[in-house]
């Protein structure tokens, strides 16, 4: 049986990753930091079936005893201080967490065993004020957070421990992926969260920052097997995973609202307080490359997954 390890399995991306591997008959180990009360959410309906086990990546010797234990042939690095926002308030943290986070995990291989892959979950946000449209794994990286100086670095030691100690060390720049699952202060959970609230009366107005936005969006379920797929070629390399498509977040209010019979122009307003210090205004992939090399595709449109979130969160409060 192989066996995995998922650092974030209790995040959006982590909750669909693990349901993909024991799909595939992995034995799954997911790592879950310390806290007063336990945020099972996303997982509580894979807990008879993966081990969940404590461990942050901000601790050099938990992640060295949790590959001695169970001595895993694939670790998938999901976790991270994730929200661009949060960053330019921690930005130190973001910095320990989300940057040395992964060596840290590194030398953790390198020590216990060199012969693991490695999966580094690295962000279209490093190419921050864009120097080419579309991004692919050959544009230079244009970070425009802490958070994204951060992945660049997770990217780039990502890239030397492969070159340096031969590591099958794989990094997959991600663009934009949602879900119901999606954390709620993401632009577009917020917006199919607002649209619920708003039909069923229990809001009036939904308060945005920049409408103008424009990202690469798909769905979750569809970029873990990218994951995934990464670890099973025969060489490590970087691959940039994406729809090809960009929507701008008004386009994300229109179809949201019109769901439901609404007109997003009554419900939207503008908020400064949502604005960023700086901002990444056009991302959109050219996934070429993961394409012809990994025969991967996105199979949820943009439509749907719009209507996907907004169907989840009406259910959800309607049973509440
Ligand atoms: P998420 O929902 O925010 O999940 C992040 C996970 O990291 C959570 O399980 C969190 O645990 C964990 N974590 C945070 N700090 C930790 C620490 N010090 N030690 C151990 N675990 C820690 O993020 P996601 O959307 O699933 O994204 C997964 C990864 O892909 C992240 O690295 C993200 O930066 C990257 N990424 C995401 C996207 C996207 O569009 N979703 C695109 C590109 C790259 P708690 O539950 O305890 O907070
Ligand atoms: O949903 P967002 O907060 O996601 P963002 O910043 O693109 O980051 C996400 O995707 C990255 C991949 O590129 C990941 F690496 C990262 O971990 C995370 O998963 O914001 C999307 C856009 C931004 O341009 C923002 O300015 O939506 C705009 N926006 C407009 N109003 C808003 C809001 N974003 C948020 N969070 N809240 C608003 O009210």
């Amino acid at each position: 049986m192989t066996t995995a390890i998922i650092t974030g399995i209790t995040g959006q991306d982590g909750s669909y990753l693990a349901e993909l591997l024991l799909q595939k008959g992995y034995r799954v180990i997911g790592v879950a930091r310390r806290s007063s009360t336990v945020n099972y959410e996303r997982i509580d309906h894979l807990l008879d079936d993966i081990t969940v086990v404590q461990g942050d990546l901000q601790d050099q010797g938990s992640l060295l005893s949790l590959l001695e234990e169970y001595k895993p042939d694939e670790v998938y690095n999901l976790a991270a201080q994730s929200f661009v926002p949060t960053s330019w308030n921690q930005p130190a943290l973001t910095g320990d967490v989300t940057a040395l986070g992964v060596t840290r995990i590194l030398e953790a291989i390198r020590f216990v065993n060199p012969k693991i892959r490695f999966y580094q979950a690295s962000s279209s946000e490093m190419f921050g004020k864009v120097l080419e449209v579309p991004q692919s794994e050959d544009t230079p990286f244009y970070p425009r957070s802490p958070y994204g100086v951060a992945k660049v670095y997770g990217h780039w030691i990502t890239v030397n421990y492969r070159e340096s100690f031969d590591i099958f060390a794989a990094s997959g720049i991600l663009f934009n992926h949602e879900s119901p699952r999606r954390g709620l202060e993401f632009v577009t959970r917020k917006i199919s969260n607002g649209v619920a609230k708003i039909k069923q009366g229990m809001a009036k107005e939904l308060r945005l920052g920049n409408l103008e936005s424009q990202r690469d969006w798909g769905f979750a379920g569809d970029y873990v097997e990218a994951m995934w797929l990464m670890l099973q070629q025969d060489k490590p390399d970087n691959y940039v995973i994406g729809t090809g498509e960009t929507h701008s977040v008004r386009e994300f209010c229109e179809i949201a609202f019109s769901h439901v019979g609404l007109d997003y122009k009554e419900y939207v307003v503008v908020d400064e307080r949502f604005y960023r210090p700086a901002e990444v205004d056009l991302l959109i992939s050219d996934p070429s490359k993961s394409r012809q090399h990994l025969k991967w595709e996105p199979a949820v449109s943009f439509n749907e997954l719009v209507r996907m979130m907004v169907d989840a969160d009406m259910n959800r409060l309607k049973n509440k």
